[in-house]
């Protein structure tokens, strides 16, 4: 499928949803190509990805020329479980946002509902105070202000335990894996269970719709924005999914904003190497003061003998040829030297 031809000065990102459910699964590839034919590619995703639309964002490439968006299905084989769709293809001006932030504040992002039959409820998109009273926040995090936006489950809709199921996009693995840091609101008598769970394509075609559990907190935990940080290492692509299971009754509505999953742990500074830097700190901080205290010292002694010294000097020169004169006077005459001229010399000097 071509789009039209767009100048070479428009559009920054492409966005667009996919559906790619069945074991016969092949590839979408999503190609940028230049007027002349030239084409690169700026998306791919393959094989089964579940019954579930799904969201892709690719950044376009800087160009001369005019261009188009290209998309392309391939099959996997003759098999005949590999029916693929996609749905509003979007071009912006605007950069692609960080991939793995969404603050709600436009659109859910990437995140999205589970249709019916895996589970009963849809997270919905909301701005002020939710719909039930004395339950769900009246804020959002990202603006702390009605007018901003998050995402939350209306707890007067559907039965006492049902859940909801907010999905993440596909993630690659990455050696160095995932941190997943998420503001949640838990306020209401009836809040039931707020659960993180990561999944793979494994995992889900062989019927388990939730995954593995990473994350769960229950009940009233106040009208405030709470932050949690969930860090991940998963061998294979993964995506996260948010389940929210209701309580007994109106009453536990739960919010969430400002999600970010960026790669690597949530803990690349562990607290303990801190408290070491800490100790070396105030280690080298005492050692200086101690080095500097000797050096003060050794300078204060040194200034000390010179004083003595030049005082001793100004002494000698000050008595010596009196001195000389009177001990050249008392060896002529045949007398040894008084010793208490010396002394009363001594007292004076260490006056
Ligand atoms: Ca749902
Ligand atoms: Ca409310
Ligand atoms: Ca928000």
């Amino acid at each position: 499928m071509f789009s039209p031809l767009y100048p070479a000065d428009k559009g920054s990102c492409v966005q667009l949803w996919y559906h790619m459910y069945g074991k016969g699964m092949g590839t979408l590839n999503v190609y940028q190509q230049s007027e002349d034919g030239k084409e690169a590619l700026i998306f791919s995703q393959t094989g089964d990805q579940g019954l579930l639309w799904r969201f892709a964002r690719a950044s376009l490439l800087p160009r001369l020329h005019p261009y188009r968006i290209v998309v392309e299905g391939v099959k996997a084989g003759p098999t005949q479980e590999g029916d693929m769709a996609i749905d509003d293809v979007q071009l912006t001006d605007n950069q692609c946002p960080p991939r793995g932030f969404c603050d709600f504040e436009d659109t859910m992002c990437s995140w999205s509902n589970l249709g019916e039959g895996v589970d009963q409820g849809d997270w919905l998109h909301g701005s002020g105070g939710s719909p039930n009273p004395h339950t769900g926040p009246s804020v959002d995090h990202t603006t702390n202000s009605t007018q901003g936006h998050y995402v939350y489950v209306d707890s007067f809709v559907g039965e006492w335990g049902v859940s909801s199921f907010l999905v993440s996009d596909v993630l690659q693995p990455s050696t160095r894996g995932h941190c997943l840091t998420f503001w949640y609101h838990m306020f209401g008598n009836h809040v039931g269970t707020l659960r993180v769970y990561i999944n793979n394509r494994k995992m889900q075609a062989g019927g388990d719709e939730v995954g593995l559990l990473k994350w769960t907190e229950t009940g009233n935990k106040g009208e405030k924005w709470q932050m949690a940080n969930v860090s991940v290492t998963h061998d294979e692509a993964f995506w996260f999914v948010f389940v929210y299971q209701r309580g007994r009754m109106a009453g536990g509505d739960v919010a969430l904003d400002d999600i970010t999953i960026i790669p690597g742990s949530c803990y690349t500074e562990p607290s303990i190497d801190h408290s070491d830097n800490k100790g070396m700190i105030v280690g080298l901080a005492v050692g200086l003061i101690v080095l500097a205290g000797i050096i003060i010292f050794i300078v204060l002694v040194m200034l000390n003998q010179n004083h003595n010294k030049m005082a001793r000097n100004m002494a000698l020169n000050l008595t010596s040829p009196s001195l000389t004169r009177f001990m050249i006077h008392r060896r002529k005459q045949g007398r040894p030297p008084l010793h208490r001229l010396t002394l009363r010399t001594d007292v004076f000097l260490s006056k």
